[in-house]
């Protein structure tokens, strides 16, 4: 197979509490992690378009379930972040039965777990890494914001929070400003979505004309 490359990305469709969901599509990767760590950005990294998802040094940016779509094939998810303390009771609740609705319905592939690199995880994404481990969802780990430490303790950092989530110790060094990872976090969505529509039975997608 030739090198797996992201050629088109645009936003597809945004779902909130009780909505209805797009026709899967194997593949299905989405973001889970404290608000502010980095979802909405690496996305956007990923896909080469600042603009593409919203994001802010404000946390609590992202509120819905958003997908975007990929070489017209699978989807990349975006989903909110936890860990949002100035969110009221009512929008916790809410926020809570959005994830569990979108994490238990069987559709994603496989979760990208984004801790930040400078901090301990905290009970929450232990918790959250317990919730993929217990719905059996595959994951990645990813250690965000790796510009913020020097180079020579990026990896072991990295590995460190896997570790402390719960996980075995390796997580992927990752930054959206410098494009740090991204290559092997491509090349790794590459193969994802092959397995995935492979084993849906799928004929190779239709070469795009670009
Ligand atoms: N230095 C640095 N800053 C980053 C990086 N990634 C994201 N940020 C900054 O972190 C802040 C939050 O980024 P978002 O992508 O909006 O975070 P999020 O996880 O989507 O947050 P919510 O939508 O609130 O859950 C923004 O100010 C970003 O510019 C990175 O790799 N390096
Ligand atoms: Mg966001």
């Amino acid at each position: 197979m030739d090198e797996f490359r992201i050629k088109k990305a645009s936003f597809f469709t945004s779902v909130g509490l009780n909505g209805s969901y797009p026709e899967k599509r194997p593949g299905e990767i989405a973001m889970v992690g404290r608000s502010n760590v980095g979802k909405s950005s690496l996305i956007n990294c990923l896909c080469r378009n600042g603009k593409l998802a919203r994001i802010s040094a404000a946390p609590g940016k992202t509120r819905l379930v958003n997908y975007y779509l990929i070489n017209d094939s699978f989807y990349l998810v975006d989903l909110p972040g936890y860990g949002f303390a100035q969110r009221s009771k009512q929008e916790q609740q809410s926020w809570g039965q959005l994830m569990e609705q979108y994490l238990t319905s069987g559709r994603v592939d496989h979760l990208f777990l984004l801790l930040d690199i400078r901090h301990e995880p905290t009970a929450e994404d232990r918790q959250m890494f317990q919730f993929l481990l217990y719905y059996g969802i595959p994951y990645t780990i990813i250690a965000t914001k790796s510009d913020k430490v020097s180079k020579a303790n990026r990896q072991k950092a990295a590995n460190q929070n896997a570790k402390l989530v719960g996980a075995p110790p390796w997580g992927l060094p990752f930054s959206a400003e410098t494009g740090e990872g991204r290559e092997e976090l491509t090349g790794r969505i590459g193969r994802i979505v092959e397995e995935k529509q492979k084993s849906a039975g799928e004929i190779e997608p239709e070469p795009l004309t670009e």
